[in-house]
């Protein structure tokens, strides 16, 4: 799949160069790239400054590409180098958008404008696609960027690495590898944990006999976070960096955040060239992408996950592994207990989500959807999620309107994002 953009308008309008996203150099500031482009065309401070003051980038190209403006000599020579720079610059001084061209991950990026066959995709779309490739190595750079930050600001400090509340596989596991992975480097990780209600108990115990330390005072420590990338109450300046596989919150600075199947595939791909995992920590890697994707049947395990997963060659047997550990919800137990037993609370373009999550087998749905559904609004649930195991159909209830999602899936926002798009959020 290749990202495709043109303009600077919608979703994926920030990666034109004519999108609102200023930055300095030299002290000079440009308010988008294509100002700090066409000024770089020029020695004459008149005519630079005419271009950085113009008040929109159509006003600037306009200056820079009128060929009465003496150029610089060797320009066409320099041309990409200065586009590369200034793309460069652009994300590294707007983390938002930085954090954005990180999660693209390794898909083509194109420009497709039909008029620029140097620049863009062409009218055949058999373009060069400077634009585009150009975004994609400033991608590569700005993700060791953000890596290298965060391993700088270990150095001589004391650091916890830290999952989410109420851990999964995914996140001890993320954690403990983590601080392995940083112990290596010379510093001085601590594999921690926030609380020991863990979500996947006996898959844990049985795989990981590591002592963590469990971290319930926030202060006077270094953190990274990783399966997560909100803060949670830890204060946002004991924060060095977070690693996480899905959604950004903007709470902190120094992120990689990408789509990966579990976060632990997602720090294996960042690591691999320069840490070598052994066959203990490949095996835990493999787990937590078992137990992310619901033994591999979630959509969220996409092609390139499979790939690294393969690349693992671990020696297990993912139907016995998901018989012995995967538990669908316990219907002999009450309704509200159940309703309860994985619940969470979002907040989600302005609506307060309280969701309930139950995995069950196709005769359970026929014989216990209707009875939840009723019980929804006499326990303060608005969202229900009915994964059904069998058919591998996820169903779900929002607000008393029953709802089909087109795959199956267990994640939350993704059913948000549906919802979003559907507007029944905005009803
Ligand atoms: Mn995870």
């Amino acid at each position: 799949m290749s990202i495709d953009f043109y303009k600077e308008f919608g979703e994926l309008g920030y990666l034109a160069n004519y999108s609102n996203h200023g930055f300095y150099k030299d002290n000079v500031y440009y308010k988008t790239v294509e100002h700090f482009y066409q000024a770089s065309k020029f020695d004459n401070k008149k005519i630079k400054e005419k271009i950085i003051n113009c008040s929109t980038p159509k006003e600037a190209s306009n200056i820079g590409r009128d060929r009465n403006n003496i150029r610089i000599a060797n320009f066409k020579d320099i041309k990409l180098d200065v586009m590369y720079e200034g793309i460069y610059l652009k994300f590294t001084q707007n983390k938002d958008i930085r954090s954005k061209l990180i999660e693209t991950r390794n898909n083509q990026i194109r420009e497709m404008s039909v008029k620029e066959s140097f620049w863009g995709i062409g009218p055949n779309l058999d373009g060069e696609n400077h634009i585009g490739i150009i975004l994609e190595k400033v991608r590569d750079q700005v993700k060791k960027d953000v890596l290298n930050n965060i391993i700088n600001n270990c150095k001589n400090k004391k650091v916890y690495i830290i999952g989410h509340h109420k851990p999964d596989a995914d996140s001890i596991f993320s954690a403990y590898i983590l601080s392995n992975i940083l112990k290596s480097l010379g510093i001085d990780a601590v594999f921690s944990v926030r609380d020991e209600e863990l979500v996947d108990k006996e898959l844990i115990d049985d795989y990981l006999k590591e002592d963590y330390e469990v971290i319930d005072d926030y202060n006077d420590k270094h953190f990274i976070l990783v399966d997560h990338n909100n803060l949670d109450g830890i204060p946002k300046e004991n924060v060095i960096g977070a690693i996480d596989h899905h959604r950004i919150t903007n709470d902190v600075d120094e992120l990689i955040e990408i789509e990966y199947a579990s976060c632990l595939l997602l720090i294996y791909d960042l690591f691999k060239d320069i840490y070598k995992f052994d066959e203990k920590e490949k095996e835990l890697i493999a787990l937590s992408v078992l137990s992310d994707t619901e033994y591999l049947t979630s959509s969220r395990f996409t092609s390139e996950d499979q790939s690294l997963y393969k690349e693992l060659n671990v020696s297990i047997n993912e139907n016995e592994l998901r018989k012995k550990y995967f538990k669908t919800t316990d219907f002999s137990n009450n309704i509200k207990d159940n309703l309860y037993k994985d619940y969470k609370e979002y907040d989600f373009h302005n609506k307060h989500i309280k969701r309930s999550l139950i995995k069950s087998y196709s005769k359970d749905k026929d014989e216990y959807y209707d009875s939840y559904t009723n019980s929804m609004k006499s326990n303060i649930i608005n969202l229900l999620i009915w994964c059904d195991y069998e058919k591998l159909i996820t169903y779900f209830n929002y607000n008393g309107i029953n709802l089909t999602y087109p795959s199956f899936t267990t994640s939350t926002y993704l059913i948000l994002d549906y919802l979003e798009k559907q507007k029944y959020l905005s009803k």
